[in-house]
């Protein structure tokens, strides 16, 4: 990788397997815009950067960010120490991986927050992404710090401190319906020190999620999103409606339980089980394979 500095932003030369469409479109994320010029602006980690890539030219443009921020917090946010050309040649000994990687080649998985996953995570629970994304939003607006960028505000996530100030009517107004009062719950905990996330994130995955399992709203699904999205746990497999339609299709050819969908996808995928899973993910809500009505949650 080369890093050229410009007006107000880096541009990454000689960058392999990083589409910005499908890194902040693949679902594990809500926080990224897409601009009319193919680009994505978003927030991480309290600051703001929009961000355009060239999967052929191997190039990726950040804008609002310099070189010290970049290595401080972009390069480990966007996993660039680590070959996906290598998990992409191993999964794609099988025949269905082939396909979904070939359609989602860029999908990178970020090292998000793990704060900001668990609340994200929560909210996500039989929810639809545009629903999700809109009530982070919202959260943010409410209890995050205002960050101008191109003449528009956009908000921090809020912090542990900065939520724990509110009550459960106010986080109520996020519209987050049933899911606001586990919001509150997880709150409390994580303020009140009962649940620590950088402790989890050192755990190994079963210890790890029978933490997070602790919290109120958060289910294996919602624990396996956490691990995989913000705590590097990447043998895990989030099983949700998309994922357990795509795995039956394509490998079980019949209605399995989840039990047996987690059991299949570790003995598969292994240690990549994941990577594997974004991958399917992506390519199911696009191609909207095993979708009952047609739609596109
Ligand atoms: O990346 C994701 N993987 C899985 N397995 N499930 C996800 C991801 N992202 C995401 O939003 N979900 C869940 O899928 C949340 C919600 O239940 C549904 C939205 O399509």
């Amino acid at each position: 990788m080369e890093i050229k500095v410009i007006d107000n932003g880096l541009i990454l030369k000689n960058i392999d397997n990083f589409n910005a469409m499908h890194i902040f479109e693949c679902g594990q994320c809500f926080r990224w815009a897409r601009e009319s010029d193919g680009s994505y602006t978003g927030v991480a980690f309290g600051k703001v950067i929009n961000v355009k890539s060239w999967e052929e030219k191997k190039e990726v443009q950040i804008l609002n960010t310099n070189i010290q921020e970049f290595y401080d917090i972009w390069f480990e946010y966007f996993d660039l120490g680590r070959d996906y050309g290598e998990i992409k040649r191993e999964l794609s000994k099988d025949r269905v991986m082939r396909t979904a990687i070939e359609y989602g080649s860029g999908i990178r998985i970020l090292k998000q927050d793990p704060w900001e996953t668990l609340l994200s995570f929560i909210i996500s629970a039989n929810n639809r992404i545009p629903m999700i994304a809109r009530s982070i939003g919202l959260l943010s607006q409410m209890y995050g710090k205002p960050i101008e960028y191109n003449g528009k505000t956009y908000y921090s996530f809020p912090s542990v401190q900065e939520l724990a100030q509110a009550e459960l009517e106010d986080i109520k107004e996020c519209k987050a319906g049933f899911r606001c009062k586990y919001i509150f719950e997880a709150v409390k905990m994580v303020s009140e020190g009962i649940i620590d996330l950088e402790y989890i994130k050192t755990l190994d995955e079963e210890e790890a999620r029978k933490e997070l399992m602790k919290i109120p709203g958060v289910g294996l699904k919602v624990a396996d999103c956490i691990m995989l999205f913000s705590m590097e746990k990447y043998g895990t497999y989030p099983v949700d409606v998309w994922i357990k339609r795509i795995t039956e299709h394509f490998y079980l050819h019949d209605d399995v339980s989840v039990k047996d969908i987690r059991l299949f996808a570790k003995e598969k995928f292994g240690s990549l089980a994941g990577f594997a899973q974004e991958y399917l993910f992506y390519y199911a809500r696009e191609m909207k394979i095993g979708s009952k009505k047609g739609e596109k949650e």
